[in-house]
């Protein structure tokens, strides 16, 4: 069977690609404008359908999202049969498939490629897609839609939903009928699943006071409207930021990752959240969580993706010992260079902690080599993987006193409340609901399990980010020379200082993390460290950024 060569070209010239952009398939696939975005919806519809011929008929994910990003952004990315990132190898395909000038270079591209990777065209495709909830979203769909049918792939439409509802629905296609099997695959399957592992978890314990959640204005709302009345009275959330029709206001002074870069409550919530009580944010597409809480002085405190992993691990970590299955289940960590020093530190003197480059790709296939790879970026985007052989362990294991059976039943019932397909912010939030319940901690006592180092997260515009190129996780520069030199002798003069740049594979920007002993030296530092950067690139010192 060979390429429907017509069609091919036919639906390729109603997608025309922008002539003065290149396009990189980046940390977590396609980003830039959702304007400028068609053509290469277009392209990743007709490479879904490949990866699916290639993987025998395995249902691909396509997700239309920029996540994080300002609204006017969007985003592409392809998502493999057990619900996780598209495979490494396949990412710079994306790229080349993306960059083609004329619809004969990319009928003999995809050409080429069908041999070189030996794709078997008789195969079926199938594909499954969704979208968050940015304006640009229905078109970019309509060009992904052609690129379907380019190549003739059964297409499936799951609408609007969150990133990690796709990600579960594309695992349990794929594992419909097995002995993986992971659950229904519909929407419903996922609400219903979490919301009975999460009341199975807690039980009996002390329902906690209402969780303010921030929705960041994007599809979020629409998970947590859905799972809240499941949840029966176990826990009571209140969604905030919830103006999923308004212009312009998704992840706009709310949402992870304000809270995360700007470390302070969205300004929305000044009003909401009382003195002694917690929130929680997700971002755009609901697949990165922060918690905060104000103290009993107002005063706000965050609790970053690293105290989820503090808190999780030691509670997991518990559990095991609990259960007789210490020795037999070994809990590691991952983390990536923005972890906090003292977060990293806090986890070394419990148990083995992985440092690798950010993306969540790289996290979950390092996690994968524990029994539980808890893995979390300080973003608030992770979640904990359970080993195949572990969960066989978890099913069979015989505890021998009443103190290991509960220690067990609730490792089982986190098997099921935890999204093992990706990180997963709702999925995270009621994991951590579920934690504190247990523990019967209050954000406070959460907090104090390790005090941050002071920390700054800045970002430098220059105009080619990929001159900068890094090594070791990430935590230095080998490219542009001598840059790394010049940051080692700024950094000495702090105590505890600690910095590193890379450019981010989401926003065209050159990211720029420190952190040091006290709040003015970090904030010092940072600043320093981006005026280096941005003077190595645009010369002129009276632009620099502030
Ligand atoms: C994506 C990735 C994350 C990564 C983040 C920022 O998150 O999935 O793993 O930490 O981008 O990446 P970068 O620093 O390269 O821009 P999201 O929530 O935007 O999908």
């Amino acid at each position: 069977m060979a390429l429907n060569v017509p069609l091919l070209s036919e639906l390729y010239d109603k997608h025309p690609k922008p002539a003065h952009i290149t396009f990189q398939y980046g940390t977590a696939g396609f980003r830039t404008l959702g304007d400028q975005l068609d053509s290469v919806l277009f392209r990743m519809g007709v490479l879904a359908g490949l990866r699916s011929k290639k993987l025998d008929g395995k249902t691909i994910g396509v997700m239309v999202t920029a996540s994080h990003n300002p609204e006017a952004d969007n985003g592409v990315k392809l998502v493999d049969p057990r619900g996780e990132m598209l495979e490494t190898s396949w990412e710079s395909h994306a790229t080349a498939l993306a960059n083609v000038n004329t619809a004969t270079e990319f009928v003999d591209a995809l050409d080429a490629f069908v041999k070189a990777v030996k794709i078997d065209l008789s195969k079926p495709a199938r594909v499954v897609y969704a979208r968050d909830t940015r304006p640009s979203g229905p078109a970019l769909v309509a060009a992904l839609e052609d690129g379907l049918k380019a190549i003739g792939a059964e297409a499936h439409d799951e609408g609007v939903q969150t990133t990690p509802i796709l990600h579960y629905i594309v695992r349990c296609l794929n594992t419909k009928g097995t002995k993986d099997e992971y659950g229904e695959p519909t929407p419903d399957g996922y609400y219903n699943k979490l919301a009975t592992a999460y009341k199975k978890l807690v039980g009996t314990k002390t329902t906690l006071q209402p969780l303010v959640v921030d929705c960041a204005n994007g599809v979020g709302f629409f998970a947590i409207e859905k799972i809240a009345p499941l949840l029966d009275s176990h826990i009571k959330l209140v969604p905030q930021n919830v103006a999923v029709d308004t212009l312009g206001v998704l992840n706009h002074a709310c949402g992870a990752d304000f809270v995360k870069t700007q470390q302070k409550l969205p300004p929305s919530l000044a009003s909401v959240l009382k003195p002694g009580e917690r929130a929680c944010s997700l971002d755009g597409d609901a697949d990165r969580l922060m918690y905060y809480y104000l103290d009993e002085r107002g005063q706000f405190h965050m609790l970053d993706g690293d105290k989820i992993a503090a808190l999780v691990t030691a509670f997991i970590s518990d559990l095991v010992k609990g259960s007789g299955l210490e020795g037999k289940i070994e809990v590691g960590v991952v983390q990536t260079a923005y972890a906090n020093g003292s977060s990293t530190k806090y986890m070394e003197d419990r148990v083995p902690v992985r440092c690798v480059p950010t993306g969540v790709k790289h996290l979950h296939h390092a996690a994968e080599h524990f029994s539980v790879g808890v893995y979390f970026e300080a973003n608030g985007h992770g979640t904990v993987l359970f080993s195949p052989s572990c969960l066989e362990t978890l099913r069979t294991h015989e505890p021998s006193t009443p103190a290991h059976a509960t220690s067990l039943k609730h490792l089982l019932s986190l098997t099921e409340l935890i999204n093992q397909a990706v990180g997963d912010a709702v999925s995270d939030m009621l994991l951590v609901e579920a934690v504190l319940a247990h523990r019967s901690y209050s954000g406070e006592q959460w907090d104090s399990l390790y005090a941050d180092l002071p920390n700054r997260l800045v970002k430098v515009s220059v105009p080619n980010r990929n001159v900068f190129k890094t090594e070791d996780a990430e935590r230095r520069l080998v490219s542009p020379p001598g840059l790394q030199t010049k940051l080692d002798e700024l950094v000495r003069k702090y105590e505890g200082g600690r910095t590193f740049v890379r450019p981010s594979g989401t926003e065209d920007v050159v990211r720029v993390y420190a952190e040091a002993r006290s709040r003015g030296h970090v904030d010092e530092l940072a600043f320093k460290v981006a005026g280096i950067v941005y003077d190595s690139q645009n010369g002129d010192p009276a632009k620099r950024p502030r």
